[in-house]
């Protein structure tokens, strides 16, 4: 229940020396979003906060990186495991936003479980964070609608800008309001757009890189619908390709009528990358786990090393014969 997270975080925040949010590593909208959505819950008991982002901020999503670089204050709020390394305090309080797993996150040794909350969407992985409270909704369409229904919980009035934010993680998540969905994200939305959310700015926010969008093209051509009503996507084994490219593509090919789209291909010399995406009746995230990944019904992805496109291609299809219907 949203109230106990509420209850729980008032004292747990009052308690704190300050609070420290983590969102995924390479944040995207709905992690960059939600974490910014968090530290308004921060000030509200005037206690400091920081974002932890330990990526080079190159390799960041360009609407993402510019929502970082916006941020109230953003220089002193946004920081590095180096510069966490110097200010922490056993008092802290960690807030993992967006994310379960250690594997997603940069910030592992130095958490401590006692102090860590943990607010998700995704199925918890097996490599999931230990932590004193958690609070998965699965239900929920992404972590900024579920941030948002705690700032309401909280009646913090949210301003503009990062109603704007939540916004775009909600959109992002829900591939622009067309899955995922419940009357729920849009009573959220609608409470989003009563703060003043910038409906224009979202748009911006997704509009395409040329190239970046051509690479996306090229893996759509390559769908493959051999598999009842899922699509694959094999990149080809010379070309590098980026995860979140894998993950447009199959989220694009959702649109032709499939259930669901796996996209994999290779991210660097020694790792493939698998990006699923679905409209929900494959449990996509549970077929991520046969390659120690995760993720929930809508999405999921996995990152396998030392192995040829070909191999986790053959094995991935295989997978699909036995298909993970919901039923
Ligand atoms: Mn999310």
């Amino acid at each position: 229940m949203i109230k106990d997270l509420k209850l729980y975080m008032t004292d747990r925040i009052i308690n704190a020396n300050k609070v420290i949010i983590v969102p995924h590593n390479k944040p995207d909208f709905d992690a960059i979003g939600s974490a910014a959505g968090i530290t308004l819950i921060a000030k509200k008991f005037k206690k400091e906060s920081r974002i932890i982002v330990n990526d080079n901020i190159d390799t960041i999503n360009n609407g993402a990186r510019v929502i970082i670089e916006g941020l109230d204050n953003s220089k002193d709020l946004v920081i590095n495991n180096d510069t966490y390394r110097i200010i922490k305090d056993k008092n802290d309080l960690f807030v993992l936003t967006d994310v379960n797993t250690h594997e997603l996150i940069s910030i592992s040794d130095l958490l401590i479980p006692k102090n860590t909350i943990v607010i998700d969407h995704h199925d918890l992985s097996k490599d999931c964070v230990e932590c004193d409270y958690r609070y998965i909704d699965t239900k929920a369409s992404s972590a900024s609608e579920i941030i948002t229904k705690l700032l309401c919980n909280f009646k913090i009035k949210i301003p503009s800008d990062i109603a704007t934010y939540l916004l775009a993680g909600i959109h992002l998540d829900t591939a622009r309001l067309s899955k995922n969905t419940s009357s729920e994200t849009f009573k959220i939305i609608s409470k989003l757009l009563d703060s003043k959310a910038d409906v224009n700015r979202v748009s911006e926010f997704f509009v395409e890189d040329f190239y970046s969008d051509r690479k996306v093209q090229n893996l759509v051509n390559r769908l493959d619908v051999s598999h009842y009503t899922i699509g694959t996507i094999i990149a080809d084994e010379n070309e590098l390709v980026e995860s979140v490219e894998l993950a447009k593509a199959a989220d694009y090919s959702l649109r032709y009528g499939l259930d669901a789209v796996f996209a994999l291909g290779r991210i660097d010399d020694d790792t493939i990358s698998i990006s699923s995406r679905s409209h929900g009746k494959v449990n996509v995230g549970e077929v991520m786990k046969e390659f120690d990944g995760g993720g929930h019904q809508y999405s999921g992805a996995a990152k396998i090393k030392d192995a040829s496109i070909e191999e986790v291609g053959a094995k991935l299809k295989k997978l699909l014969k036995n298909p993970y219907y919901i039923s």
